[in-house]
């Protein structure tokens, strides 16, 4: 008897229209009958007969992701793949599921994970799909989705498709193999080619190095003890919140000042190890820091491309250098005195690709905690964390050492992002559209004693296949090197987000506190976009 396929009747979803990084929605909203199969099956449709060899699948453990995990295998052998190769527990990080793609020349992969949305049963699920060449989803694949799940009728599934994915195994069924694999092993390879692994656990055993890395019981924990204790040889101990939690132990796996309290804490004694580090819940974002001191996103991309020479990935030189637009422009001062390019692309990793694929960069990075090299196509939490290592190691320096002697070489631009969260969507909308017009006719306005010397609604041509996006995010340029950008986020589940990115730049006298230093322009940012006047927010729910 041959594998039944079930042909199932559905009606299409209207709202699967994916974000900034694939599609996210709330657990319950993912739990609707048809809602998770119509939206793997609008991915799917998106692959001729001839691309559906090999499906990588894995997820960040929230809740979920088991189910989730089990409905997309059935459907991909359903749907004619001949290999679908699945972490085990159903466990990947995001640059996991990149380097299986890349290493096993895959022809897509399907991420579940809401990436550092919180989790558990009150939390948000996604579902990300990357192509093959490891990086997320273009927009052209995006857009092609989502036509896709608006004129559903039928998915396909293969119900006796059940397969143990607690241990490595290979599972056969009529002409399909589901494959589960180590969810760290493939991915260690990766790094351990592009990193001195020998240098590194010298420093360790020297006691030159040491880390504090939180897990924040997301997917990390597993990678980060693999490679940090047992294979580097960081002290026992040294990484914790390691084991993934269907909720994240009721943390919220976002990597930031906030959300990380315990582990700054922990840094802020003098005695701390040199470096800290966390990241989220699919392990792709990073927070680094030093003994009492926070690295902040934008700085950790300079301080990287500064010392290139210290990373053996990039000794033969930096091809390039990107960062999204509301990223801060400490690193296009790196790459002006190093005489490479630096491109300024929308927010959103899918931009990055083209630019590595096409040999222009070699490593770029997000103000949202995001940093990564041209190994993947993906940002990549704990590549940064041992790049940061790998710095600390060659240069014998503090990481407070290394971004003062950034700022001291090339000034400092005093960075900070005001959230404005669970706004009502149709008011943000209206406000957003308000600025734009402000902003066509903004230059030389003055507001209060200050001058708008240029400000546009970002658009962005790829240098490579020439494709516009526009609409990116509103920025006002004042006469004071001051630089305000405006933009609505992409990856939240409930209303609508706020970001209001505010960058001063100082040449000297750089020693000061940043939210204090920015106070002043965050109040003059909402003041211009009428913040209170379209929304009744008159503060910002997060700073950062
Ligand atoms: C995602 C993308 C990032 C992007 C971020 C922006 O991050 O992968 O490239 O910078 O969203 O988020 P927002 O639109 O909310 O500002 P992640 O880690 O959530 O996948």
């Amino acid at each position: 008897m041959g594998l039944e396929i079930k042909d199932v009747a559905t009606t299409p979803f209207t709202d699967q229209k994916p974000g900034t990084s694939g599609l996210r929605r709330s657990v319950k909203q993912f739990s609707q009958p048809g809602y998770l199969e119509n939206f793997i099956q609008s991915i799917f449709n998106t692959l001729p007969m001839e691309r559906r060899n090999m499906l990588v699948v894995g997820g960040d453990g929230r809740y979920f992701n088991r189910q989730a995990a089990a409905t997309t295998i059935a459907m991909a052998v359903a749907n004619g793949f001949s290999r679908i190769i699945v972490g085990c527990g159903a466990l990947l990080s995001t640059p996991a599921v990149s380097s299986l793609i890349r290493s096993r020349r895959a022809d897509g992969g399907i991420v579940l994970s809401a990436s550092h949305n919180p989790g558990g049963i009150n939390g948000d699920f996604g579902i990300k799909f990357n192509t093959a060449n490891g990086g997320p989803a273009p927009d052209t694949v995006s857009e092609e989705i989502f036509r896709n799940s608006r004129q559903l009728t039928r998915y396909f599934i293969a119900p006796q498709v059940q397969v143990n994915i607690n241990l490595p195994g290979e599972f056969s069924f009529a002409d399909s193999v589901v494959e589960v694999v180590d969810p760290v092993a493939d991915y260690r390879q990766t790094l351990e080619h592009v990193f001195d692994f020998d240098r590194l656990r010298e420093g360790f055993a020297k006691g030159r190095l040491s880390v504090r890395f939180d897990a924040m019981h997301a997917i990390t924990g597993p990678y980060a003890r693999e490679l940090l204790e047992d294979c580097l040889g960081a002290c026992s101990g040294s990484v914790v919140n390691a084991e993934p939690r269907e909720d994240f132990g009721g943390q919220h796996p976002d990597p930031n000042l906030g959300n990380a309290k315990t582990l700054v804490g922990f840094m802020a004694a003098k005695t701390a190890p040199l470096l800290g580090a966390a990241s989220d819940g699919d392990g792709d974002r990073n927070l680094i820091l030093g003994r009492q001191f926070f690295v902040t996103p934008s700085d950790s991309l300079a301080v990287i491309a500064e010392h290139a020479n210290a990373i053996p990935q990039f000794r033969a030189g930096l091809a390039g250098v990107a960062r999204s637009m509301p990223t801060s422009r400490a690193v296009d001062r790196v790459a002006a005195a190093k005489g490479i390019d630096c491109f300024e692309t929308p927010t959103g990793w899918k931009f990055f690709s083209n630019l590595f694929d096409a040999g222009k960069i070699s490593l770029c990075g997000e103000e949202s905690f995001g940093t990564g090299g041209d190994h993947l196509r993906e940002k990549d939490g704990l590549w940064t964390v041992l790049v940061w290592l790998s710095i600390l190691a060659e240069t014998g320096e503090s990481v407070s050492a290394l971004v003062q002697r950034l700022w001291h070489h090339h000034g400092r631009f005093v960075y900070s992002r005001h959230d404005f969260d669970h706004l009502d969507t149709d008011q943000a909308a209206a406000m957003m559209m308000y600025l734009s017009g402000f902003a066509a006719n903004a230059k030389r306005t003055h507001i209060k004693d200050r001058q708008i010397v240029a400000a546009d609604v970002f658009r962005y041509i790829d240098p490579v296949d020439h494709g516009e996006s526009h609409n990116q995010g509103i920025r006002l340029f004042l006469d004071d090197d001051v630089r305000l950008v405006y933009r609505l986020s992409g990856t939240g589940t409930a209303g609508a987000t706020l970001r209001i990115y505010i960058e001063n730049y100082l040449r000297d006298n750089v020693n000061v506190d940043a939210r204090q230093f920015n106070r002043g322009n965050g109040q003059l940012a909402a003041d211009i976009a009428r913040i209170e006047h379209f929304t009744g927010v008159c503060a910002p729910s997060l700073v950062t």
